[in-house]
């Protein structure tokens, strides 16, 4: 589908950037997959790396593309993380956490060297508007609710569609999705999120993307870095 052509040629763009004999970090989320495949088959044509990965999804996708795993514990500090994003702006701060992975994404982000984020152009706006995905723990959820509220936003609890009640992530926490419309300052916001009680993460990254892979729907990438 044309919806997927954007994607595939970031991801795929994203696996060349991946050096012989480095250790990587990979995110979750379709965008990402493509990457995963492509990394697969360099590794079929003889690359040697190994991979940190953020969640079942991506574990399930590394094995099946026959990437050697290892973590954080034995590599704390990655070469390059490959991770998709609900939306970037041109300041390339983003929104991440629609796979509701976004608190392991997080720590592999800031572990990697260098962080590069795939999207298709549909994921590119000029102020970022997208609701912020929080992972809370569930004991703490009608406070950060409050929380989300007196920072002008609106919190809505992720319930899940395969299962009655809500998300669960891998942590085995609770996902609050939080609209605040156009975020006119998203560094105040970002501390103000980390800021109330019961927070595990949200997803606002910023001051660590070092490029973004856009793919185009006539399969270009553009970089932005
Ligand atoms: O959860 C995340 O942050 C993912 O990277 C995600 O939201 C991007 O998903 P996609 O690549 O399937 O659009």
């Amino acid at each position: 589908a044309s919806g997927n052509t954007g994607k595939q040629a970031a991801g795929e763009a994203a696996a060349w950037m991946v050096d012989d004999g480095s250790v990587i970090g990979l995110g979750t989320g379709s965008t990402t997959a493509y990457a995963i495949k492509a990394i697969g088959r360099r590794i079929d044509e003889g690359l040697d790396v190994l991979a940190v990965v953020t969640s079942y999804q991506s574990e399930m996708l590394a094995i099946e593309a026959g990437i050697p795993l290892t973590t954080l514990a034995e590599h704390p500090e990655l070469d390059i993380a490959i991770d998709g994003a609900d939306q970037v702006d041109a300041d390339l701060n983003v929104i991440k956490g629609g796979g509701a992975a976004h608190t392991r994404e997080k720590v592999v982000a800031f572990s990697s060297e260098q962080f590069v984020v795939v999207v298709d152009d549909s994921k590119m706006k000029e102020k970022l508007d997208h609701f912020v995905p929080i992972e809370v723990l569930p004991y703490a959820k009608d406070l950060v609710m409050r929380c989300v509220r007196e920072l002008g936003g609106e919190p809505q609890l992720r319930l899940a569609s395969r299962k009655d009640g809500p998300v669960i992530t891998d942590n085995g926490n609770f996902v609050i999705d939080a609209s605040f419309g156009v975020i006119e300052n998203v560094e105040a916001l970002a501390i103000s999120l980390s800021m109330c009680p019961g927070v595990v993460e949200h997803g606002i990254f910023t001051d660590v993307t070092d490029m973004v892979l856009i793919g185009n729907t006539d399969g270009s990438v553009t970089r932005l870095d």
